[in-house]
């Protein structure tokens, strides 16, 4: 290979240029980002990897005995094939699945086909795995069972849509990081604002701004509360004050709070009879006149552990200043997880949030695009077409759909049921990563007649799959990076040639299409480059019409990022709070709903409350697995993507993810840094390296996810992930049944020094059996 100039491009992580240099990749952050990510100095392991998938794959008993529910999936081997054959296999099942023959008139096309296609996939605007998908299962069957919601966000969602009328908005609208810097003079946030969060945007982030916000804050006199068992979630010296609750009792601190606001008669009487509506039956209840239980502060120490006292003096802080109030995705991917949220707009509003730089904003600590200046133009997409079916799951539901089909489900307060599905097709997700309780995935993953996966790489799910395509990266492809929120188009040009036999995702949809005869209505007519100037277009012209310079879409491609003009309409709040009767919300009163009736018909209480979870600290189920595991994101990398990268690996021992812990704890355990432990409940097991750690409190064990699942029989200990996945012991159990949600984040386990030899961990490029990899574990290698 050459050396060539810099290229630009970009990741969920942050834009970049690149050089190629011999085989390799070299990487320099976008020159107007002030705070690059670590995460960007994975990319270059991905280029050759042999965990890369370099030619198409078929299960052995698919093959053999075709399709059908099979037990074998997930410890089958895989036999090598070329294109053109699979690409008829494949085709031939999609068609006598239905693919391809279905009539404009049929009811509820596709409701046997899953392509919910959760993921994140890459940053890319065209090839967008999640969409391309969505796009092709319309085009062949007429529809697919979708699903609702994301795992990042779905109980807080849920109940934001419901409570103030727009859940996007109220995290994404509001120039809060350039409010912190200049006006706010305290900022709250329940589960910190840690920056390896902020590093991430879904499509791209082009400026990390977020540590140098706090720091500028800080120095004009800003003060930060960051409320975690960990320490480490508010990450940026400043000037911050942290409180450790025991995970998953935010509710009863922000209740404290709540209830000494009204004792000292510092709620905004004013901010509350304007904009909300239901305060009654909420102060019914925080008074105790209910359930006979005051939520005084001393009650709410008693469950969190933080100090009445600083419950406190926390809220006639807040009532005092010019107070920001925020609540990070994490505290929500959990058992009851539409409290905390709910709570918390509820608390900002008793202490009026009205004035600039005051108020509540949802999730600015969870994605590096919130709180930014909203675009003034609109951004390219690809369009998905019509989904005839009508059907959906909430998104972390999975399992119940697969091994419960006819069952009733309950979801924003109305019933529905699942589906029977045949056929599941993913491409650019990885639910053998993100889902819960993956031996009960596993099973589900049983049941189907077929399953189809492409990705770039051979992940847990791949291993789960009848028929794998390997899709390219996107260093491989040209493509548009963008986000809602960040500043720059960015043109991702093309770095180097795809990996051994790799298609792009939307050539691998147009070979199929045309073995289905559905090739004009998925194409168009357009190449993937007729397809990205097609895109361009609607933003090019929206600039034009502002009167902004802006290239043609060849000059684009070519050229350099371009900057895109910001708006000045002020954010759904804002507009709001300037008229409430004008811009009501879209909720059931027009108001911050404080009491919902819609809530209330589904047996939860109608305003926010203290539910106890079955897994806290305080359960009965503690007696005998006594840690909360927190199982939050990564900082070496985007949840499981690239982790055998540089970044990634530097983080592991042995090739295995570290769990921290209190350092007290692990010396009562007999735990020493490095140590191999495991961490188990009923639902299974999975092993890590201890690290000891004064930064998490007292009987948490936080471990992130992101390591690629390998389970394995441990002797006299059934299966344990050998990587060190959490997903092997979080329940598979939603937050609630208004929202559905993923509750993944949170779960009771017990924690043992390994004794003897720990199995080594599973190297990546080892997950599928069968495959031609130098050095991979089996080496059978047969062509049909
Ligand atoms: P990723 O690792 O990003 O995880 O779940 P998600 O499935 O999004 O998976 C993306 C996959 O897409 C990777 O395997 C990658 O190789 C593949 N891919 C990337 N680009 C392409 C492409 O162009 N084409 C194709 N075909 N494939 C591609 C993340 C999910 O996990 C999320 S968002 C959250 S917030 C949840 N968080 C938690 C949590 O906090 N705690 C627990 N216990 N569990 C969670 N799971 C959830």
């Amino acid at each position: 290979m050459t050396q060539n100039s810099p290229r630009y491009h970009s990741s969920h992580w942050g834009a970049f240029s690149a050089t190629r240099e011999g085989n390799d990749l070299v990487i320099c952050p976008f020159a107007e980002d002030p705070d690059p990510s670590p995460i960007l100095r994975n990319i270059p392991a991905a280029l050759n990897h042999p965990a890369r998938l370099s030619r198409p794959l078929v299960r052995r008993g698919w093959l053999e005995d075709g399709p059908g529910p099979d037990g074998r999936r997930g410890s089958d081997d895989y036999v090598e094939m070329g294109w053109d054959e699979t690409l008829d296999l494949a085709a031939s099942e999609l068609k006598r699945l239905g693919a391809g023959s279905w009539k404009a008139d049929d009811l509820h096309p596709g409701r046997h086909v899953f392509g919910g296609s959760y993921g994140w996939s890459s940053a890319g605007r065209f090839h967008h795995a999640q969409s391309q998908v969505h796009r092709f299962l319309n085009m062949a069957f007429g529809g697919y069972v979708a699903s609702a919601d994301t795992y990042s966000t779905a109980a807080g969602s849920v109940i934001m849509d419901t409570v103030v009328g727009n859940s996007t908005r109220i995290s994404r609208e509001g120039r809060w990081w350039e409010h912190i810097r200049d006006t706010t003079e305290l900022v709250i946030a329940f589960g910190g604002l840690p920056t390896r969060n902020l590093s991430v945007s879904p499509g791209g982030s082009s400026q990390h701004i977020a540590r140098d916000t706090i720091t500028a804050a800080s120095a004009r006199g800003c003060r930060f509360v960051s409320i975690s068992p960990l320490q480490d979630d508010f990450n940026v010296e400043g000037a911050v004050t942290r409180y450790a609750p025991r995970p998953a009792t935010d509710v009863a601190v922000m209740l404290g709070m709540a209830y000494h606001l009204q004792a000292e008669q510092l709620v905004d009487r004013d901010y509350i009879a304007r904009y909300t509506s239901g305060w009654e039956a909420f102060s019914a209840y925080l008074e105790g006149r209910t359930d006979q239980q005051p939520k005084t502060p001393e009650w709410a120490e008693t469950i969190s552990g933080v100090a009445a006292a600083d419950i406190r003096a926390l809220a006639e802080e807040a009532a005092r200043k010019r107070t920001l109030v925020t609540v990070s995705y994490s505290l929500q991917r959990a058992e009851n997880g539409e409290q905390p949220v709910w709570m918390a707009l509820v608390l900002s509003a008793m202490i009026g949030g009205a004035k600039p730089g005051s108020g509540f904003v949802y999730a600015l600590g969870s994605m590096g695009n919130h709180g930014k200046p909203s675009l003034a133009v609109p951004l390219p997409t690809l369009p998905q077409g019509h989904n005839r079916s009508g059907d959906f799951i909430p998104v972390a539901r999975i399992s119940d759909l697969l091994l419960n089909p006819g069952a009733d489900y309950t979801y924003r307060g109305k019933t529905h049921s699942y589906s029977d599905i045949k056929l599941v097709y993913w491409a650019g997700g990885n639910p053998f990563h993100h889902h819960q309780d993956l031996r009960r995935l596993a099973q589900a993953f049983s049941r189907p007649d077929t399953i189809i996966v492409h990705d770039s790489v051979c992940t847990a799910t791949t291993r789960h799959a009848d028929i794998i395509f390997p899709a390219t990266i996107t260093a491989e492809r040209e493509d548009i990076g963008a986000s809602a929120g960040d500043p720059f188009l960015m043109p991702m040009q093309k770095l180097c040639e795809p990996h051994g036999m790799a298609r792009d995702d939307y050539t691998i949809f147009c070979n199929l299409a045309e073995r289905l005869g559905c090739l004009d209505s998925y194409s168009e007519g357009r190449s993937a480059r007729d397809w990205l100037s097609h895109m361009y277009r609607k933003t090019r012209d929206a600039m034009e019409q502002l009167g902004e310079p802006v290239p043609d879409f060849d000059s684009f491609m070519e050229g350099t990022p371009l900057a895109l003009p910001t708006s000045e309409a002020p954010s759904m709040m804002e507009a709001f709070h300037a008229d409430p009767e004008a811009n009501a919300l879209a909720t059931e009163t027009g108001r911050i709903q404080i009491f919902s009736k819609l809530v209330a018909s589904t047996g939860l209480p109608g305003h926010p409350a203290w539910i106890e979870p079955a897994e806290w600290l305080g359960a009965e189920l503690a007696k005998t697995h006594p840690f909360q595991l927190i199982a939050n994101q990564p900082k070496g990398k985007l949840h499981s993507q690239l982790d055998f990268g540089a970044t990634s690996m530097s983080g592991k021992i042995a090739g295995r993810e570290v769990a921290r812990m209190n350092e007290d704890d692990a010396r009562a355990l007999g735990i020493g840094e490095g140590d191999m432990i495991l961490i188990s409940n009923a639902r299974g097991a999975t092993i890590a390296a201890a690290q000891p750690s004064e930064k998490v409190m007292p009987s948490v064990i936080q471990l992130s996810t992101g390591a690629w699942y390998a389970p394995r029989e441990i002797e006299g200990r059934g299966i344990a992930c050998v990587n060190g996945n959490p997903n092997a012991v979080t329940a598979d159990r939603p937050a609630s049944c208004f929202s559905q949600g993923c509750a993944g984040q949170l779960c009771l386990v017990s924690v043992e020094k390994y004794h003897g030899d720990a199995p080594a961990a599973m190297r990546h490029e080892d997950m599928l059996m069968g495959r031609r990899t130098p050095g991979s574990l089996t080496t059978t290698d047969h062509q049909p």
